[in-house]
């Protein structure tokens, strides 16, 4: 078995959970609201949204003749309900179906004193978040707009979707430590790590996902685990620390990484217990994961049991997402796993400016790239996420509670 290391993040899980939300459907007609009747509720974005509207710019002494026109096609009342700059809103007293609107709408655009007529679409709000450390967070969106290519453009996905509650992101890397910028977001996840040489809790799998560290020749624990998850998914817009891409989604820690890392037969378990495949040692995950994040690797081609553990779950529905990896290598004559394996999408590191970053490695089947900095410049380059000095309680920093850079 290869050892496997935790990876500087690279995550865009949360594109493919919006990607997976797109596409909601219009209401039938029949429950579209009318005129009015909404007056006094407190409806939500579908009753709002689901109205047939036309803009048309019109003259003001041809709007009669233009109704009159619309109502015939249309078989219904047509009703202006608002002006606008250089015409009126129409809606129609009864339910129209596509063919009867395109129609009313061709008859409007038929008059002379007809500009043009067309559908007024729905529009929402491109949120701004209100945690503390957001203005940081170079690695979400373009902080002050002198740099375009810096950040995942995240407000406009937010104006699109910002995620499900039906949806859960599994991180498999080191575990979890406490923070209260993450913890309401987590479903109870489980330690894939068997061998009590490296577990650092005693024993072997068990249903405790408490990152233990995984401190190594020297150097500190990472809580790797945690720093991801809280890219993936910290609380947004609650007035603290940073925000997550997805601000709806549960999260799933699977400890997979214990002292210096962990084996692959313990990550290929965790891949499958992650989306509700049986496996030795642990209790079956009641909560299946839709998006798998593997922040990790080593080198060396795919193995067999990886491949096989990421193959069961793909064929479970998940989409699984695995880091380029760090050693600046072209991956097509140095392969890394499991980024290397079939059936993942491999994500490279990016700079703050948009370029590979100079420790991430590439070739063909890198499919894209997500934020990952440039380590040795400074902290404004890397990536702030969540963090915890290992104590079943946060440090408090200046900033509320304790957040790091990687
Ligand atoms: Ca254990
Ligand atoms: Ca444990
Ligand atoms: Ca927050």
């Amino acid at each position: 078995m290869t050892r496997q290391r935790p990876i500087g993040w690279a995550t865009v899980a949360v594109f493919l959970t919006a990607a997976l939300l797109l596409g909601g459907s219009w209401l039938a007609c029949a429950e579209a609201p009318r005129l009015g009747s909404l007056a006094g509720s407190t409806p939500n974005v579908d009753d709002v949204s689901g109205v047939d509207r036309v803009v048309i710019a019109v003259k003001d002494n041809a709007v009669g003749q233009v109704l009159n026109d619309m109502e015939g096609a249309a078989g219904t009342t047509a009703t202006v309900v608002a002006r606008v700059s250089g015409g009126v809103v129409v809606e129609f007293g009864d339910c129209v179906g596509p063919v009867e609107f395109d129609a009313a709408v061709v008859a409007a655009v038929l008059s002379d004193d007809v500009e043009f007529a067309e559908r007024d679409e729905w529009r929402e709000p491109v949120l701004a978040p209100n945690d503390l450390l957001y203005s940081s967070m170079w690695s979400l969106d373009s902080i002050d707009g002198a740099n375009p290519a810096e950040g995942i453009g995240v407000e406009s996905a937010w104006g699109v979707t910002t995620g499900s509650s039906d949806v859960t992101i599994a991180v498999i890397d080191t575990g979890i430590l406490p923070h209260p910028d993450i913890t309401a977001r987590l479903s109870p996840g489980a330690d894939l790590v068997s061998s009590p040489s490296i577990s650092q809790d005693g024993d072997g799998r068990d249903g405790d996902n408490t990152d233990e560290g995984d401190a190594c020749g020297g150097e500190p624990s990472t809580w790797h685990g945690l720093h991801v998850s809280g890219t993936i998914g910290a609380a947004t817009d609650n007035g603290i620390g940073i925000a997550g891409i997805d601000q709806r989604a549960h999260e799933l820690a699977v400890r997979a990484l214990g002292t210096c890392g962990g084996w692959v037969s313990d990550i290929a378990d965790a891949i499958r217990w992650a989306v509700g495949l049986p496996v030795p040692g642990v209790a079956t995950n009641p909560a299946p994961a839709k998006v798998l994040n593997l922040s990790l690797g080593g080198s060396g081609s795919c193995s067999a049991i990886e491949q096989s553990a990421i193959d069961a779950a793909v064929g479970a529905g998940a989409v699984v997402v695995a880091a380029a990896g760090n050693n600046a290598v072209d991956l097509d004559s140095a392969p890394f796993s499991p980024v290397s394996c079939n059936n993942v999408i491999a994500v490279a590191a990016a700079t703050r400016f948009g370029d590979r970053a100079d420790y991430s490695n590439f070739g063909s089947i890198v499919d894209i790239s997500a934020p990952g900095g440039l380590k040795l410049t400074s902290k404004d380059e890397e990536i702030i996420s969540l963090s915890n000095a290992g104590t079943t309680t946060p440090d408090r920093s200046g900033a509320g509670w304790t957040y790091s850079y990687k």
